[in-house]
């Protein structure tokens, strides 16, 4: 190499150096070590919230060349995209990616179905969105994602925030002080690489969309605001509302006052120094139930803040293999729910108006309850369905085989379920928490569970939690469920299969179900793929005619099974899955769905349709 080369050789890779030491000294290092976000400020959309939503600039960056440098090394906050610079307005200067240059993508909205490029594409991308900002006296400004999937680290202004892990989740961050008068900018770097450490793993039977995949919103707040509370009614009681609420700032001793006017309830109580109080009072709500989903107008307020949500009271119970809603034994007509659009090409599902029509269908199958598989679905969907009276299933992703022993993975998964009941704890219509799907029997795995299964107790003891299981042989035709978690388990809830992934439709008539307890009984999962419109004799697989069958033969067998009180066929509607090729049927969708991906409902809709229209009669 000549003396010439030789110098500009060493001032390209200057920059690199410069890099990897600066990154030594910048306070936040590597991708484990950025601040976590505030603590979830609750029912943010009656805070008016200035949206984020629409067209975002994206840099997709594969080898995450925006954060590290070529040694793999994070580098200091201004040597990243984080910074913004611009190869635009001047080029003299060597930067190699702008924004203003960029694709843009929708929010809310995933990445895999907006550009034909991205359809398979997992990794990172880069999001800015600018806005003008006057910043208030006396108000803080916090940035709030309804979700984005999976690892999500924010900067604002050219400054790194935090870092939020889980796909499914809201999480924010204070801005106050950071958001300026005039233009500001927000950057997100959302990486949706899957991890075996992960929630969930590597290894799932449903598209890994990537994105900022809900609403992104900036919060105003007074100083002292009021960040969360709960409003239910006491366990036990159909007459005493209780519950708590949590102040959050400088001011954290005030006078709170909570009020029904429907009810003519106004009950006054004082936070303590740490911001917090507790309540109870008498009153006789109008019950919520799917046939009177009856919600009322609550207001909190502080002498600095007050906010107000649709609170609907209900009561939930087990009595022996009895599910009783309000104290009425009610059957769980429900169907499971990937949260994916009604129409082709999918994607994820956000919003109001996607949530009507996907519950809309349910509805029309005669459902009371939807399982919200495999995560938790935005909030708009929850709180549809409450307004609509479909009770809710919720569950985050422990699903399959996930990393029992690892206190990283414990962690993220406590953290997505306190996220989780956190945003929808008051929710009349949210009556069962899950905290995993068909996870294997070893003693790793249920230590891991009953930790999570008492940590959603101790947080919310209204309602009934649980897991979805897997069933067991007895002998060749007995059939049992005896997970060493049913005793932690309010329901004794499983996946079964018969028929599909077991023997033939008509195998359901040859088995008998017993049980060595009594608990009630969900069937969370059976099902058979079907290709809308292929049709042939009822035992060809992915026919209308297999999958019909196959609803025939499980519901007859229903009427031999011990306390059956609930069942969520899988599943509403066919989904992506990169694990079903099967070309000119599956063609990376999962054909369960008793409704095609195109939204054309398969003949096994009306056998269950009817199913369950029976019930009422
Ligand atoms: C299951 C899983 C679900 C799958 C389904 C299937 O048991 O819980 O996520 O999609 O089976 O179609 O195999």
């Amino acid at each position: 190499m000549n003396r010439k080369f030789a110098l500009l050789f060493a001032s390209m890779l200057l920059p690199f150096f410069a890099a990897a030491q600066d990154a030594t000294s910048e306070k936040y290092v590597g991708t484990s070590k950025e601040a976590l976000p505030y603590p979830q400020i609750i029912n943010v959309s009656a805070r008016t919230p200035i949206s984020l939503d629409g067209w975002w600039k994206v840099i997709p960056d594969q080898y995450e060349s925006g954060y590290y440098n070529y040694r793999l090394v994070p580098f200091a906050t201004k040597q990243t995209y984080f910074a913004d610079l611009s190869f635009s307005k001047d080029r003299t200067r060597l930067v190699e990616y702008d924004f203003d240059m960029a694709d843009s993508l929708m929010v809310p909205g995933d990445w895999n179905t907006q550009k034909e490029k991205f359809y398979y594409y997992e990794g990172t991308i880069w999001y800015r969105k600018k806005f003008d900002y006057s910043p208030k006296q006396g108000r803080r400004v916090f940035l709030y994602f309804g979700g984005a999937n999976y690892e999500t680290i924010v900067g604002v202004n050219g400054r790194k925030i935090g870092k939020h892990t889980g796909g499914f989740t809201p999480f924010n961050f204070e801005i106050t002080g950071i958001v300026k008068d005039g233009e500001n900018s927000v950057i997100a770097k959302v990486d949706n690489r899957r991890r075996p450490e992960g929630v969930p793993t590597i290894n799932t039977d449903w598209w890994n969309y990537g994105g900022i995949t809900r609403n992104v919103y900036i919060i105003e707040t007074p100083e002292t605001f009021i960040r969360d509370y709960a409003v239910q009614l006491k366990k036990g009681t159909d007459n005493v509302i209780s519950g708590w609420v949590q102040l959050d700032g400088g001011q954290p001793a005030q006078d709170i006052v909570i009020e029904i006017a429907d009810l003519r309830r106004k009950h006054k109580v004082r936070t303590d120094e740490n911001g917090f109080a507790t309540f109870e009072f008498k009153a006789a709500p109008e019950l919520w139930s799917p046939e009177n989903p009856r919600l009322y107008e609550v207001s909190v307020s502080c002498e600095t803040d007050s906010i107000k949500d649709s609170i609907g009271f209900r009561t939930v119970e087990v009595s022996g293999a009895k599910i009783l809603i309000n104290g009425k034994e009610t059957y769980l007509k429900g169907v499971s729910i990937h949260e994916e659009k009604p129409f082709s090409p999918s994607g994820r599902a956000c919003g109001e108006q996607d949530a009507e029509l996907i519950l809309g269908w349910a509805k029309e199958m005669g459902c009371n309850f939807v399982r919200l598989a495999h995560y938790p679905h935005n909030e708009a969907m929850v709180r549809t369905a409450e307004r609509m009276g479909i009770m809710v299933w919720s569950e985050i992703p422990v699903y399959w085989t996930i990393h029992w022993t690892d206190p990283g993975t414990y962690s993220n998964a406590r953290n997505q379920l306190e996220e989780m009941i956190t945003r929808d704890k008051n929710r009349a219509n949210v009556i069962i928490w899950s905290v995993a799907n068909e996870t294997p029997r070893n003693p790793e795995r249920l230590d891991f569970l009953k930790r999570l299964i008492s940590r959603a107790k101790e947080m919310d003891g209204t309602r009934l939690v649980a897991a979805a299981m897997e069933k067991t042989y007895l002998d060749k035709t007995t059939v049992t469920v005896n997970d060493e978690l049913i005793p932690y388990s309010d329901v004794v809830s499983f996946n079964e299969y018969l028929g599909w992934y077991d023997g033939m439709p008509d195998k359901c008539r040859t088995v008998k179900w017993t049980f060595d307890f009594e608990k009630p009984v969900i069937i969370t999962e059976f099902g058979a793929g079907a290709k809308s419109g292929l049709h042939g004799d009822r035992n060809e697989r992915f026919t209308e005619e297999h999958q019909a069958w196959l609803y025939e033969e499980q519901i007859k067998m229903f009427s031999t099974i011990p306390g059956l009180s609930g069942t969520t066929p899988w599943i509403l509607k066919d989904f992506r899955s990169p694990k079903r090729p099967l070309r000119g049927i599956q063609d990376d969708f999962n054909r369960k769905g008793l409704v095609s991906s195109e939204g054309q409902k398969k003949a096994a809709f009306h056998v269950m349709q009817s199913w369950y229209g029976s019930m009422d009669d």
